[in-house]
C-alpha cells in the first residue's frame, strides 16, 4: 500500500546521494516529511542482485539505530530479523569459554544482516509515493554554486539533475565531500589502520548452530582479534583483526592452519580445516579508516550523513548506528527550524559534529586499548569489575560501553561522564588506601604487636621467597 504525502502542496527536491544503510533510511525520514525524494545509487538495486558483494556480512545494531528505525515505523521488522546477543562469551587461548552479560534482561544487542537490511530500507523507502529510487546512478560530480549534478548510468551516459538539498550518504569515500574538500575552512583528516578484516564463515553442525547463538563470541588476543555474530541461517560470521603484515605472512593452507591452531584452536574444528585452509585466501584483508570532518554542510545545499560525514573503525560496533542517529538528529532539528535548510545545516553541523567526533575517537581508543593489552584474562576482569562498580554505585557509575550502546547519551557526554567517574572512582581507591593505612596504624598503636610474634612469620615468609627463586 502506497503512503500518502503530509502535503499534497509542491515540496521541494531531495537528493540523497547513495542507497546503502544510511541513505536508505534517510530517504524514509524526508519522503515522510513529504518531500520529493530522489534516491541515487551507483550499484544495481541488490533486491534483484544474486550476490552482494561488499563488506561485513552482519552488523551489531544496538539503542541508537533501533531509535532511528523506530521513528519511521521500521524497528519491529529488522529487530525481529535479528538474533539478539546477550552477552559476550570470551573464548581463552585453551578454549574455555566464559560469559558476561551485556546488562539487565532487556538490554542486549542485534545481530543483524547487512544485505537485508539495506533491502527492506529500499523498500520501505518505495512505500513513499513522493519516492524515487535511481540505481546505476554514479555521482560524478556536482557544482556547489547551483547544486546541479551529474550521474554517470550503468550503460556509460551521463544525467544531470538538480535538487534543493543534496544530501550526501554515498559512504566511507563519498564523491559529495570531495566539494566539501576543495572549500577554505573545511577540516579532514583520515587515519588508516595497520590492521585488516578478514571474515570467515562457520557452517552449521548437524543442522544447528556450531556455537551458542545469543553471544557476541569474541577472541581477544592483543594484536589478534577476532569476534563472530550469528547469522539467521545458523551460520558464524567470524571477522579476523590482525595487522596487514600479519596477514602477508601466512602464504599457505598449513600456515594458516598453524596460525589458528596457536590461537584460535577452538574454531579449527567449527570452521573445518579444509574450509579455513581455501577461504582465508578467498578474498584479500580489507583495510579500515577513520574519517572526521567539518563542517558536515554548505550553505543551505548540501549536508553529509553516515560513513560519508564520519566513518569510523568497527571497534565499537557504532558505525551504522551513529549514522542512524544522524538521520533521527537532522530530523530534530528540522523540527525546530521549521524545514528552512539555511538555518537546519547549520545548526545540524553545530550540534552533531562534536557527538561524531567523539565516537570515532571512542572506536580508535578501544582499538589501540584491545590491541595493546586486552586479552581474555584482562577482558574479562575489566568487564567484571565495570559491573561491579555499577552494581555497588548504580547512578553514579555507568559503565561506558553501556552508555555508547544502550542509551541515547550523545556520544560526547558520554565521554565526558566516562572521565568524571574514573576521577570518583579514583577518589573512591584513594580514600579507601588512605582509610586502611589510617585505619591499619590506629589498630597498630592501640594494640601493639608482640615483636616476636612477627619476626616468626616473617622468617618462613623470606624462606618461601628463597625457595621460590631458586
Ligand atoms: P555505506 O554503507 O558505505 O553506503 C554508501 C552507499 O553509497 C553504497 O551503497 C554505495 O554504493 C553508494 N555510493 C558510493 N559512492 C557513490 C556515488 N559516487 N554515487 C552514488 N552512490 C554512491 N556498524 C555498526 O553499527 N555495527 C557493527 O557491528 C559494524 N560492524 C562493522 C564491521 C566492519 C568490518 C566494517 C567495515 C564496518 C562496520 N560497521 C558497523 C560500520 C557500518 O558498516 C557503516 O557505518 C555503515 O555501513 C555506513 O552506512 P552508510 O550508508 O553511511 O555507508
Ligand atoms: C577492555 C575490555 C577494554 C567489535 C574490552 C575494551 C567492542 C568492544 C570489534 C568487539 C564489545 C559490537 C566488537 C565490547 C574492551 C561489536 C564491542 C568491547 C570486538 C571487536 C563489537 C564488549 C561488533 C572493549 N560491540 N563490540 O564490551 O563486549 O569491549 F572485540 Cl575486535
Amino acid at each position: 500500500m502506497e503512503k500518502s504525502a503530509e502535503e499534497p502542496t509542491k515540496k521541494k527536491v531531495v537528493a540523497v546521494v547513495g542507497g546503502g544503510l544510511v541513505g536508505a533510511l534517510n530517504a524514509c525520514y524526508f519522503a515522510k516529511r513529504g518531500f520529493e525524494v530522489e534516491v541515487f545509487e551507483t550499484r544495481e538495486d541488490i533486491r534483484q542482485a544474486k550476490i552482494v558483494k561488499g563488506r561485513s556480512i552482519n552488523l551489531a545494531l544496538s539503542h541508537r539505530g533501533r531509535e532511528a528505525l523506530k521513528h519511521v515505523g521500521m524497528e519491529e521488522k529488522i529487530t525481529s530479523q535479528g538474533i539478539p546477543m546477550h552477552a559476550r562469551m570470551i573464548h581463552s587461548p585453551s578454549g574455555k569459554q566464559s560469559q558476561i552479560p551485556y546488562g539487565k534482561k532487556g538490554q542486549y544487542i542485534l545481530s543483524v544482516d547487512r544485505a537485508n537490511l539495506n533491502k527492506q530500507l529500499l523498500t520501505e523507502a518505495e512505500t513513499y509515493p513522493n519516492t524515487k529510487l535511481n540505481f546505476g546512478h554514479k555521482l560524478q560530480d556536482w557544482s556547489v554554486e547551483t547544486g546541479l549534478m551529474t550521474f554517470v548510468r550503468s550503460d556509460g551516459s551521463e544525467d544531470q539533475i538538480q535538487a534543493d538539498l543534496i544530501v550526501g550518504c554515498d559512504g566511507a569515500f563519498s564523491a559529495i565531500r570531495k566539494q566539501f574538500m576543495r572549500r577554505s575552512r573545511c577540516n579532514y583528516s583520515q587515519t588508516y589502520i595497520p590492521h585488516g578484516y578478514m571474515e570467515l564463515t562457520m557452517p552449521p553442525i548437524n543442522g544447528e548452530f556450531a556455537m551458542k547463538p545469543n553471544y557476541l563470541h569474541i577472541w581477544p588476543r592483543n594484536t589478534f582479534m577476532m569476534i563472530a555474530l550469528p547469522n539467521l541461517d545458523k551460520t558464524f560470521t567470524c571477522t579476523l583483526f590482525m595487522p596487514f603484515e600479519d596477514f602477508e605472512k601466512i602464504t599457505t593452507g598449513d600456515e594458516v592452519v598453524e596460525f589458528f591452531q596457536k590461537y584460535f584452536s577452538d574454531t579449527i574444528p567449527l570452521i573445518g580445516l579444509d574450509a579455513l585452509k581455501r577461504d582465508y585466501f578467498r578474498l584479500p584483508a580489507l583495510p579500515m579508516v577513520s574519517i572526521k570532518c567539518s563542517p558536515y554542510h554548505i550553505g543551505d545545499k548540501c549536508v553529509l550523513m553516515g560513513d560519508a560525514a564520519h566513518a569510523v573503525v568497527p571497534f565499537y560496533g557504532q558505525g551504522m548506528n551513529a549514522g542512524f542517529e544522524d538521520c533521527i538528529v537532522f530530523d530534530e532539528v528540522m523540527d525546530q527550524f521549521n524545514e528552512d535548510f539555511s538555518a537546519v545545516l547549520p545548526e545540524y553541523t553545530r550540534v552533531r559534529v562534536p557527538d561524531d567526533h567523539a565516537i570515532a575517537d571512542l572506536a580508535m581508543y578501544n582499538y589501540i586499548e584491545m590491541r595493546a593489552h586486552v586479552n581474555s584474562t584482562w577482558f574479562l576482569f575489566r568487564k567484571h569489575v565495570d559491573n561491579f562498580l555499577h552494581f555497588l554505585m548504580p547512578k553514579t557509575i555507568i559503565p561506558l560501553y553501556t552508555m555508547v550502546t544502550f542509551t541515547r547519551t550523545r556520544y560526547h557526554k558520554a565521554v565526558e561522564r566516562w572521565h568524571w567517574q574514573d576521577k570518583v572512582i579514583n577518589r573512591g581507591l584513594l580514600l579507601s588506601a588512605t582509610g586502611a593505612v589510617l585505619g591499619g596504624s590506629y589498630l597498630l598503636i592501640k594494640n601493639p604487636p608482640d615483636i616476636n610474634k612477627l619476626i616468626i612469620p616473617a622468617e618462613k615468609l623470606w624462606n618461601r621467597v628463597v625457595a621460590l627463586r631458586t
